[in-house]
């Protein structure tokens, strides 16, 4: 056998181990593997039936997802599926870790599956913008009916081994530890039997057959969600066939379906964003191997919307956290808003309430820093004022415990001239958290000139247990996602004054993807918020004037109505309109939608490289996992760097020296950027 597999033969049950670390992933190893395996089995007569288990920590995670792209190498998972299904005695599943995607795939064509409780199992290719193709669209909707598959298949979540039980994907539960064991003795069982195969099945999808109706209500149900993705349309295809067509013909359905999806941007990127998660955590001078601090308690000062954000993250994985205010209604407040939050969980059944108790039990609301003197960590989430930060942590400097890590959630601040306040700016670190903290998944992790690498690879693995992707950035204004967005910002701002309204720019970044476009976002934020730092005179600021502060009150660059629907507002352009002769700005009247996009996100594509250029962020992809958790990227678009590689480097230098001429230099294009066009190279494929 090849060195992934092993194949033994116990009393008439051949036992098929399958070990390709780290996941079991089906690249081309494994399938030769699974094949001539199955294949010997096939020919061995002593063997009855067969169990087919993974070692490690998993069983298939599915598909090797970095295959994909390139010319497939046989044999294909069809050719392995085509043995399996074909080996002539019956075959056992024995499921531990994950069994997902395609693995969950060749689960279902073996002709029972055991699993163990911890188990889980699932469809999860519609987050890489692909469908289960190799069987699964088919086989799925033949066990569960279309409407769960239609479910699970779309949503990529994954469901427990009793869940799984329930719904008949598998058909007995192992004992923890034993399931070597039990499938071979559940294979005992079986081994006379003849072979059960889930494709033959069709009593879960007959009643739904020339009832279009589940489908096309699905679709309309979801068309929100759904929008910009091309993999959910597929999917529904897909299961559709598994209801109308026989089985070969949906087969041959799914992998159509799959073709035109492989090869799309769209699938490209979200494949390209699965490794970028992942790979953040790569940091040539903090190997893996660099000594964490164990952080069992934290303290948070500031129990406003950032702090009291920031400490469900821990009270979420059972840290208890100090939660620290200057005065008994600022902290009773923070505390109310947290139990709030975590009962509306509860009574949209995500929590239980045991759940909520426990966790606020892990809450120690207190007045004044001097109770951190015994806490592993300390985040500062205070007003972004450097006085105040820096009082805060020279007075930490003398209450906090040796060996504790000292962080700032600062959004643009200076953390170096923080650090130097204390006398150990090695255990200080940027925790940059996004906006509601206990849900945006990025978290900028900051290392200043003087941070420790220990301290760097604590906050990073901190950062994975709360269920964050860290992203690591050296010290600048704004960081990595507020600094390009930023950008998308300013240029927001000055085109309004050129003749766009903000409803043409909002509805090019709506379209791009964005759940909403940058005026639409500020009246829903408050434009008083936003434009509270600007000393310059803005239009918001000209807006807020008036007291139109967005949705909340009056109105902002938008009218609302009392269902807060958004038209158009003459007072706004009014007072655009007057900006821009205050400053002597011509109305060159409408933009295209080309143009406007080019004008908002070549900037940020540019920031990104003169971030790269900086050595700020170590990669691109780095900048676009930012750009997608931190600011909801639309990630079928990969991020700004990837997008840019699709878009073209040259077309983009082209533009921004357009630009350059026309408004100056801050469209002159980074020297990065400008490199990269002339020799052919981009930012995300080398
Ligand atoms: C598919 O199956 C298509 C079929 O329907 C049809 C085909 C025709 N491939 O996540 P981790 C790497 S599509 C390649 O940190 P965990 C990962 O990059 C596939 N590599 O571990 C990482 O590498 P590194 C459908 C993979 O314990 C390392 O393994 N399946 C794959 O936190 C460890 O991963 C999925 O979408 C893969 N399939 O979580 C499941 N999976 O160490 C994808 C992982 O160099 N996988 N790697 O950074 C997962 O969801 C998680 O990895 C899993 C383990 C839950 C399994």
């Amino acid at each position: 056998m090849t060195n992934v597999a092993s194949l033994t033969v116990e009393d008439g049950i051949g036992i098929l181990t399958i070990d390709s670390p780290p996941v079991n992933a089906l690249g081309i190893n494994v399938r030769r593997a699974l094949h001539d395996g199955f294949n010997s089995l096939a020919a061995d007569n002593a063997v009855k039936a067969i169990v087919l288990i993974c070692g490690g920590r998993t069983f298939f995670a599915g598909a090797d997802i970095s295959e994909f792209g390139s010319e497939p190498v046989r044999p294909h998972l069809g050719d392995v599926f085509e043995a399996i299904e074909n080996v002539g005695k019956p075959v056992v599943a024995a499921i531990h870790g994950t069994a997902l995607g395609g693995g969950l795939e060749t689960a279902l064509i073996c002709n029972y599956r055991i699993a163990v409780p911890s188990a889980k199992v699932g469809l999860p290719e519609v987050n890489l913008g692909l469908l289960p193709g190799a069987g699964g669209t088919q086989r799925l909707p033949r066990i569960v009916g279309p409407e769960i598959a239609l479910d699970l298949i779309i949503s990529g979540r994954p469901i427990s081994a009793k869940q799984a039980l329930e719904y008949g994907v598998i058909d007995a539960l192992a004992e923890e530890g034993t399931l070597r064991e039990d499938a071979i003795a559940f294979a005992r069982t079986v081994a006379d039997k003849p072979p059960v195969r889930v494709r033959d099945r069709d009593d879960k999808v007959a009643p739904y057959r020339g009832k279009p109706e589940l489908f096309s209500e699905f679709r309309k149900k979801n068309a929100r969600a759904f929008r910009g993705f091309k993999a959910p349309e597929n999917i529904i295809k897909a299961i559709e066939a598994a209801v109308e067509l026989p089985f070969d013909e949906g087969i041959e359905r799914e992998m159509e379906l799959f073709l035109e999806l492989e090869p799309s941007i769209e699938s490209q990127a979200q494949r390209y964003a699965f490794f970028g998660e992942r790979e953040t955590s790569k940091i040539p001078d903090v190997p893996s191997s660099t000594p964490t601090i164990p952080v069992k308690s934290v303290g948070v000062i500031g129990a406003g919307t950032m702090g009291g954000g920031i400490t469900m993250n821990f009270l979420n994985v059972g840290i208890p956290v100090t939660l620290v205010e200057m005065n008994q209604a600022a902290l009773d407040r923070g505390v109310a808003v947290i139990r709030k939050n975590y009962e509306n969980s509860a009574k949209k059944g995500k929590l239980t309430i045991e759940q909520v108790e426990k966790r606020m039990a892990l809450v120690n609301p207190v007045i004044g820093i001097e109770a951190l003197s015994d806490v592993d960590l300390v985040i500062e989430a205070v007003f972004e004022e450097m006085a105040i930060k820096k009082e805060i942590f020279s007075k930490l400097d003398r209450i906090a415990k040796q060996g504790a890590i000292l962080a700032t959630n600062t959004s643009f601040l200076d953390i170096d001239e923080i650090a130097a306040v204390t006398g150990r700016p090695e255990w200080v670190i940027g925790l940059h958290f996004f906006s509601p903290a206990n849900v945006m998944r990025l978290l900028e992790v900051v290392r200043g000139e003087k941070t420790s690498i220990e301290v760097i690879a604590t906050g990073m693995k901190l950062a994975r247990q709360i269920g964050k992707v860290p992203v690591l950035s050296r010290v600048c204004w704004g960081f990595i996602a507020n600094r390009i967005m930023a950008k998308r910002a300013i240029q927001g701002d000055a085109l309004i004054l050129e003749g766009p309204t903000p409803q043409e720019v909002d509805k090019v970044i709506y379209d791009y993807g964005f759940a909403m476009g940058p005026f639409q976002m500020s009246d829903l934020v408050g434009l008083d918020v936003i434009g509270r730092d600007s000393a310059e005179r803005t239009v918001a600021g000209d807006l807020v004037k008036l007291d139109r502060l967005g949705q909340k009150k009056n109105g902002g660059y938008y009218d609302y109505d009392e269902s807060r629907k958004a038209t158009p507002s003459p007072v706004a352009a009014e007072i655009i309109a007057d900006f821009a002769k205050a400053k002597g700005i011509e109305n060159k009247g409408k933009q295209s939608d080309e143009e406007i996009l080019a004008r908002l996100l070549y900037p940020v594509v540019n920031e990104g490289a003169k971030l790269l250029d900086e050595g700020i962020a170590l990669r691109a992809s780095d900048i676009d996992m930012a750009s997608i958790l931190g600011y909801n990227w639309p990630v079928y678009t990969g991020g700004p760097m990837f997008w840019a590689d699709t878009v073209g480097l040259p077309k983009i230098v082209a533009k921004l020296r357009e630009y350059e001429a026309k408004y100056g230099a801050e469209f002159t294009a980074s020297p990065l950027l400008v490199k990269l066009a002339e020799e052919g190279k981009s930012f995300t494929r080398g």
